[in-house]
């Protein structure tokens, strides 16, 4: 900043020392924009965090000729160079956004407006950026220009004070009044520390989060599976052709997802162990290598999850990859008297199995290391997650799942028992309607009532459909893949003008039928034969 050669020097003195203080708090808000952003692409877009994207942008847009110079000149810290240089480029106009703010209310948070926008700009743009992407430095926007009014009202305040016969509108402090200002300046300061110091704690560790995540992405995408000895057989038939109808096997990104983790644990396959202990002759510990080696084997199983209201879409159906847990079981040996497995996760979470339907050899309860014949997607458990046909998620499914403890139900209890739901948890069998939904018309003449129906470990026998109350009538079944797979139905419904009642419910092939009786999802899962109210038109 160029020297003061004005006369009146204690007015320029103080107008610099605002323009300082505004400097900071403009960094300030800077700081807390970042950290918001970074939280909240930890949440919902770990590979959206703005200044990565930022800088992936100007990467792309540097022409070749500079992109050289640079390597040529910094060599392999480019990249870092390119960092540091933005890092400095978002300080400096940080500081302009805070000393406008002060002196030129709002060009201040004009500033942050623009970079906002940019950021949102290069974060949206990136290739296979999802909706959620814009939501960090939208949110980091927002939380910025809220901090920068935030600490240059305060600013302004303590400058008021410090003014003699101030008015409210300070353009240009410029004497003091003795012992003024102290109430104003505490007030800044602490403000500016707290949201400072937060800023930097929470942006730290969300991009050390991030960058662990984003790694262990990479690790996920060059991970390279052997291929499995033998491959599910999808019959003919297997898929009815119906508008609106579930796809037989659930794309890996429609999966429902169920999980008390805040944020994807990331688990590097190299590092992990599985351990299996408690009531065994011995201990046993594999790695990811000592596991897929053992021979992997493709499952068709459907998940069920135990919050699932009728009607509900917390189920879904996936080819996986994986290794019978009984084979693993047996290498360590489990003891007389031990009648449940406590599966626990790298994040804590766990499950209580009972040790039969992890042993018993007509079950397919599995390691799983694919899904639909990817590597597990990391919110899906990767590298190896648990999956138990018949079992609800809860008591069965544990994702990134390292140990198993031979034990029993009396001396163990698992994540969900103390919070409501019982230890134990098979899956209600059950049917629901696809199409048509409830609320929405449709026109009348012949409308299928399609949907799904799944009794893992037995099979669905039929599924029955009823109109207002009506005669039960038999739908059409897909070919099964297996009794451990959900099966799709549809009914052809001659719909008249008006509204009507659908409802349905499915037989499985013990003869028995779905539970009539509602159940709300706590303390086993929902029960209760789904009715949808369709409006016809003529
Ligand atoms: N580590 C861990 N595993 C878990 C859970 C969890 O909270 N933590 N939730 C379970 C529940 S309740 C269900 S229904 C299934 C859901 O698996 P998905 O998210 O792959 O669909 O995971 C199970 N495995
Ligand atoms: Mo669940």
């Amino acid at each position: 900043m160029a020297k003061s050669t004005a006369p009146a020097t204690q007015s320029k003195h103080r107008r610099w020392v605002w323009a300082l203080w505004s400097a900071l708090a403009g960094i300030v808000s800077a700081a807390a924009f970042l950290a918001v952003a970074e939280l909240v692409a930890l949440l919902v877009a770990p590979e959206s965090s703005p200044i990565l994207a930022v800088g992936s942008f100007v990467i792309d847009i540097v022409p070749q000729p500079i992109k050289e110079f640079a390597i040529a000149t910094f060599g392999e810290a480019d990249k870092v160079v390119l960092l540091c240089s933005l890092g400095l480029a978002v300080t400096i106009a940080a500081a302009i956004g805070g000393i406008l703010q002060f002196f030129a209310r709002p060009f201040g948070l004009v500033v942050i407006a623009v970079a906002g926008a940019l950021s949102t700009a290069a974060v949206v743009t990136r290739a296979g950026a999802s909706v959620l992407a814009a939501a960090p430095p939208v949110l980091g926007t927002l939380v910025g220009c809220a901090v920068l009014v935030l600490l240059i009202t305060r600013l302004r305040v303590w400058s008021g004070e410090v003014v003699a016969g101030s008015t409210s509108r300070i353009e240009s402090p410029d004497a003091e009044t003795p012992a003024a200002g102290q109430v104003g300046r505490r007030s800044f300061l602490i403000a500016t520390g707290a949201v400072g110091l937060a800023a930097v704690v929470v942006g730290i560790g969300s991009r050390m989060l991030n960058a662990t995540s984003a790694s262990i992405d990479a690790a996920r995408r060059e991970l390279r599976l052997p291929e499995p000895r033998t491959t599910v057989t999808i019959p003919n038939g297997a898929e009815l052709d119906v508008d609106g109808l579930s796809p037989l096997i659930t794309p890996n990104s429609d999966f429902y997802r169920v999980d008390t983790a805040l944020t994807v644990p990331a688990v590097d396959p190299s590092t992990w162990r599985l351990v299996i202990d408690g009531m065994v002759r011995e201990r046993v510990e594999l790695s990811f290598d000592d596991l897929v080696e053992m021979g992997l084997d493709e499952y068709s199983i459907t998940l069920t999850c135990v919050s699932n209201e009728v009607g509900g879409g917390l189920v879904g159906s996936a080819i996986w990859q994986g290794v019978p847990i009984r084979d693993i079981l047996k290498m360590a040996g489990t003891q007389a008297g031990a009648d449940m497995v406590l599966s626990r996760s790298v994040d804590g979470y766990t499950a209580s199995t009972p040790l039969e339907s992890l042993t018993d050899d007509g079950l397919d309860a599995i390691f799983a290391v694919a899904m639909n014949g990817e590597p597990l997607p990391l919110e899906h458990g990767f590298p190896v997650r648990m999956v138990v046909p018949g079992l609800y998620g809860y008591v069965s499914a544990t994702k990134w799942v390292t140990e198993l403890k031979v034990t029993t139900f009396d001396a163990d209890e698992a994540y969900w028992t103390p919070r409501g739901y019982a230890a134990q948890a098979p899956i209600k069998f059950a049917s629901r309607v696809d199409t048509p939904r409830t609320g929405k018309s449709v026109a009348a003449g012949t409308v299928p009532i399609a949907g799904v129906a799944w009794a893992q470990t037995v099979g669905i026998d039929r599924v029955e459909v009823r109109i207002d109350d009506g005669d039960w009538q038999s739908a059409t079944l897909s070919n099964p893949i297996n009794s451990d797979t959900w099966v799709q139905w549809m009914m052809p419904w001659e719909a008249t003008a008006g509204t009507h009642y659908v409802e349905v419910r499915a037989i499985n092939k013990n003869g028995e039928t779905q539970i009539e009786e509602r159940a709300p999802i706590a303390p086993d899962g929902s029960s209760g034969w789904q009715r949808v109210l369709v409006t016809v038109t003529a």
